[in-house]
């Protein structure tokens, strides 16, 4: 026989196949180690020209391949209705239902929460798509100001709806802090978790769309002090034991003064969170008199303390998708 009547006759076989023992015989006369059609016709291929071989030779190994998994899947189905028709032996051992678990991410998310409820901040939301205003004007950020090329900003077609606004996709939690300052008198203290975005280079410390925890703690007798205490108190809960932390004086247009908080890990610093007093202009500009009030604020990047948490070398395995790397998580 040749390749299409094999295939045609292997067709109409299988239509009329009603058990699974059928589908055994099917596979007996089609791919049987002695006389099955197809093993046939791949052991004649050896005396053919080399011309013919190399035609022949794959066409027989498809239709090999496209037998075998079509007669698989009808031994399957033969298989779970003969199962479906017997009855129920609750002696059996149940199937273990696969469960799924929360992303490692997610999870240091939740821990972070939990550590600052327990201090007494209270949870904030804010959107991810964010007006010009709040994530940069009302920073102390103005147009053309140099610092604006800190974040490299996606920004969006679309303008808001009702002031003609340029929108883009928040490039940190901090807008969060004015959102919340503009509706609420102090003294109070926020934590502010989010997604944000930057249009910047990937590499194993830097991701375009990663994770902040905003905090903002807001009274008549807030100091540097306070900070230290509070972010201490945070890092020795949250790792579990002392870490190596360096305070680094830094610039951010919020904040006066400004600082960088490293943690070192395998004998090197990483940059986990910017953080300072927040600026006179920026309480001026919510209508707090900066001389009765002031406060601290700091930005934590999510993924690097995942990264310290659980030894990643690499921020973009928490976007891949590999199963591999979040089961682990499990
Ligand atoms: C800020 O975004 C400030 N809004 C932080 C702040 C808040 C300062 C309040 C003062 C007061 P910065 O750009 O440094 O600062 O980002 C803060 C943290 O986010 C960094 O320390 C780092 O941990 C993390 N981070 C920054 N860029 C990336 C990135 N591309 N991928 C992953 N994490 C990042």
């Amino acid at each position: 026989m040749d390749l299409e009547s094999v295939k045609r006759s292997f067709y109409k076989d299988v239509e009329r196949a009603n058990t699974g023992d059928d589908i055994e015989k099917i596979r007996i006369a089609y791919l049987g180690r002695e006389k099955g059609h197809i093993t046939l016709i791949l052991r004649s291929i050896k005396d053919l020209s080399l011309e013919e071989k190399r035609v022949m030779g794959p066409l027989a190994n498809e239709l090999r391949q496209e037998i075998e998994s079509i007669l698989r899947i009808r031994q399957g189905e033969f298989h779970s209705l003969s199962r479906e028709a017997t009855t129920i032996d609750i002696t059996m051992p149940g199937e273990k239902a696969s469960l799924g678990h929360i992303h490692p991410l997610t999870q240091v998310e939740n821990d972070i929460q939990g550590i600052f409820k327990s201090l007494n901040f209270a949870f904030i939301d804010g959107p991810e798509i964010e007006k010009e205003h709040y994530n940069f004007d009302a920073l102390n950020i103005p147009l053309h100001h140099p610092a604006r090329d800190m974040w490299d900003t996606f920004w969006l077609k679309t303008k808001s709806a009702n002031r003609n606004e340029r929108l883009l996709l928040r490039t940190h939690t901090s807008p969060v802090q004015i959102r919340y300052m503009e509706t609420h008198k102090p003294p109070f203290q926020i934590i502010s978790p989010g997604r944000v975005f930057r249009f910047e280079a990937i590499d194993a410390t830097h991701e375009i769309n990663f994770h902040q925890v905003e905090g903002l703690m807001m009274g008549k007798s807030v100091s540097v002090a306070n900070f230290k205490y509070v972010i201490g108190l945070f890092l020795k809960q949250f790792f579990g034991k002392e870490v190596e932390v360096r305070f680094r004086p830094s610039y951010f247009p919020f904040v006066e003064p400004g600082f960088e908080i490293d943690i070192k890990i395998k004998n090197k610093w990483l940059e986990v969170m910017g953080a300072g007093m927040v600026h006179r202009k920026v309480l001026e500009g919510v209508n707090y008199d900066p001389e009765i009030w002031q406060g601290f604020a700091f930005g934590l990047g999510l993924e690097r303390f995942a990264m310290i948490k659980y030894n990643i070398h690499d921020v973009r395995l928490f976007y891949s998708g590999d199963m591999r790397f979040i089961h682990q998580f499990n």
